[in-house]
């Protein structure tokens, strides 16, 4: 048996996206060097002196006990390296039984999912929607709108971060603005090693 946890409680600003009292934790466009399509764009950003912070996560971790789950909420700023727009790294969970429910806020954002066997999934994201991820399934949010993306997430504590696949393979899928409009192309680096 688990130690009995204490019940704890948090508030959710449901404007920003934020918890109050936390420490986010930011990722800038450093952090995604090599997440990003267009690498000679992020390196010449940099080189210029621009490392925009790309989103924010205000997390409430439990001990990663069978049952205990995490939450928290993502802040996805809007913008574009190239032409892509900015998104969250994107990874699999460690555990392979491990779901995870997404609840949009704010905005208007992408989920791909993606399968280690080649299955592709697209769910758009925007307040009032709740999308599902199944055990299994890479998941990448992307902010394809105007205004910030926010949303709200929970999920397993014991299910681990899998990023290492993601950076070596990437998503099969890029989410590229054009003539205005988002449009969902073929990674040409995608490498499908299975
Ligand atoms: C989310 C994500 C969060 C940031 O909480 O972790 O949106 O995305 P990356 O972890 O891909 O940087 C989640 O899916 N947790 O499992
Ligand atoms: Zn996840």
């Amino acid at each position: 048996m688990n130690k009995l946890l204490k019940p704890t409680d948090v508030f959710l600003d449901l404007e920003k996206g934020i918890i109050l009292n936390l420490k986010p934790l930011v990722r800038k466009l450093s952090d995604l060097k090599v997440f990003f399509f267009e690498t000679s764009v992020v390196e010449n950003m940099l080189a210029s002196g621009l490392n925009p912070i790309i989103y924010e996560v205000y997390e409430c971790l439990q001990p990663e006990n069978e049952g205990e789950l995490n939450f928290g909420t993502t802040i996805l700023y809007p913008g574009k390296v190239g032409g892509e727009y900015y998104f969250t790294k994107g990874h699999y969970h460690l555990r392979h039984d491990a779901s995870e429910v997404y609840l949009g806020l704010k905005g208007d954002g992408i989920i791909l999912l993606q399968s280690k066997t080649g299955d592709v999934k697209v769910e758009s994201l925007k307040a009032r929607k709740v999308v599902y991820v199944p055990s299994g399934w890479g998941h990448r949010t992307i902010n394809v709108g105007d205004e910030t993306l926010i949303f709200f997430f929970v999920y397993p504590s014991n299910a681990g971060h899998d990023y290492e696949a993601v950076e070596k393979q990437g998503f099969s899928k890029i989410v590229l603005e054009q003539n205005g409009k988002s449009k969902i192309v073929d990674n040409p680096k995608f490498a499908n090693k299975g």
